[in-house]
């Protein structure tokens, strides 16, 4: 077995969390990933949320694996003449700065391009080109401008983001498939091009179904949303939607055994068409089946309330997990609400490296999240993050044939820097 991505070389200048989490997707496919860092502090993230005095955090740990760390000044003449020799050597460069950072380090695409031809840039910015273009983003404003926000909650609450890090490591994994896409289409031009994942684009793109049902508005109610069969009309903009099903098999979260004391003991139902006949058995209730009230699907839809509160009834009886077993014996959609613990005690996602316990020489094991992207023939392991400038020197002398005596000038500028910690959370 090979490497995905041998033979091709990053140079990450990326910070935080949605550059670094494709830059450490590139690393997971073979590729050598040169991690670029300010001399003394890195990327903030290494002193963000620290859990350990001095140590890098979890944060900056789980999302820059597989990486060498070289440390650079930029705005230093000599830190400047590096990144360029590096520019010159890499196939990809790709940057998250705010708008405007890297023309002002004197980085225009034309003078990229001028210095090699066939380099791919590739940026995420909060938003594309319009009235938003100049804005910082975080992943929180991405969600709320995306579309997400709006969608997500209850209809009576509050507009509500998510755990899920849709605007940063969403669009991350969309600016990965972009560099491969623009990787390939090299092999046929022999050129460069610039590759932009905006991150208002990429959370909207993941929330594609609320754009429909905006849509679908035109023509009526949305009937698989519970407000529907409670009779609450719906505004000129699609609605929260709770624990509504956002496709077209009506779904809820139900509670389960322990409920009362347990935050996690619920289980997503799907009462998936298909089986609906299995459903009705399942808790008790096999007159439906014939029911002309509740035989088919549409006839279902105003009365979600009154089924889930039904299906509810029997959930309790039982656990999440002996819910789970039961329905799939009879191929009835459903998950249990599974909490950080248990994900990080289960052992299946660990045999499939979902999840990887790293050695680190500062912290100790930590449990990272692997590649959630898996090749048959791609080799891989999932390897600690470098500390700060850990290869500084190495890149200096192996990567870009830089003499001692150059090296000895770069140093004394001030352009590189050795490993100082800030007790900075
Ligand atoms: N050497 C010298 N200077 C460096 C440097 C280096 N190695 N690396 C960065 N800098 C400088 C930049 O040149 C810039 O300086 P100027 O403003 O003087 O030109 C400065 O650091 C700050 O860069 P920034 O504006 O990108 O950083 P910030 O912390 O103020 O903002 C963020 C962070 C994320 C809001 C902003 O970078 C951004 O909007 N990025 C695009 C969207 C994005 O990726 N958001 C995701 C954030 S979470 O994943």
């Amino acid at each position: 077995m090979g490497k995905a991505l041998d033979g091709v070389r990053v140079l990450d200048f990326t910070h935080v969390q949605s550059g670094p989490t494709c830059t450490q997707l590139l690393a997971w496919f073979g590729a050598d990933v040169i991690k670029v860092e300010r001399p003394g502090e890195g990327d903030i993230t290494r002193s963000q949320l620290r859990d350990i005095p001095n140590v890098d955090s979890l944060y900056f740990t789980m999302l820059n694996s597989n990486k060498r760390s070289i440390t650079l000044d930029t705005k230093n003449p000599e830190g400047k003449f590096v990144l360029e020799e590096l520019i010159k050597i890499c196939d990809v460069m790709v940057e998250n700065f705010a708008p405007g950072v890297l023309d002002r380090m004197g980085l225009t695409w034309e003078r990229i391009q001028s210095i090699n031809p066939k380099i791919i840039v590739a940026s995420v910015k909060g938003f594309g080109p319009g009235p938003f273009e100049d804005c910082k983003v975080y992943e929180n404003v991405a969600q709320c401008t995306g579309g997400s926000a709006s969608t997500t909650g209850f209809r009576d609450g509050l507009p509500l983001v998510t755990g899920a890090q849709i605007g940063d490591s969403g669009t991350g994994l969309h600016l990965a498939l972009g560099i491969v896409t623009a990787l390939y289409q090299r092999t046929l031009t022999g050129k460069g091009q610039r590759v932009l994942a905006a991150m208002q684009d990429s959370v909207l793109n993941l929330c594609r179904v609320k754009m429909r049902d905006q849509q679908r508005l035109q023509h009526g109610p949305l009937q698989e949303f519970s407000q529907f069969g409670e009779g609450i009309p719906f505004g000129d903009a699609v609605p929260r939607s709770g624990n509504d099903s956002g496709g077209g098999q009506p779904g809820r979260i139900l509670k389960c055994k322990g409920w009362e004391t347990d935050p996690n003991a619920y289980i997503y139902f799907i009462t998936q068409a298909q089986v609906w006949k299995q459903v009705c058995e399942v808790i008790g209730k096999p007159e439906w089946v014939e029911d002309p009230e509740f035989a088919k699907p549409a006839q279902r839809l105003p009365k979600l309330n009154l089924i889930f509160g039904t299906i509810e009834q029997w959930t309790m009886t039982k656990t999440k997990f002996e819910v789970m077993d039961i329905l799939n014996k009879f191929d009835i959609p459903c998950g249990p609400i599974l909490s950080m613990k248990e994900i990080a005690e289960d052992q299946s996602l660990y045999a499939t490296g979902t999840l990887v316990n790293v050695d680190h020489p500062e912290r100790g094991t930590y449990i990272t999240v692997g590649n959630p992207i898996k090749l048959s023939d791609n080799d891989v392991k999932v390897e600690r993050s470098p500390l700060l400038g850990e290869h500084t020197d190495e890149i200096l002398t192996k990567v870009l044939k830089l003499d001692k005596s150059r090296i000895d000038e770069i140093k004394a500028s001030g352009a590189t820097g050795d490993k100082v910690r800030e007790a900075a959370e």
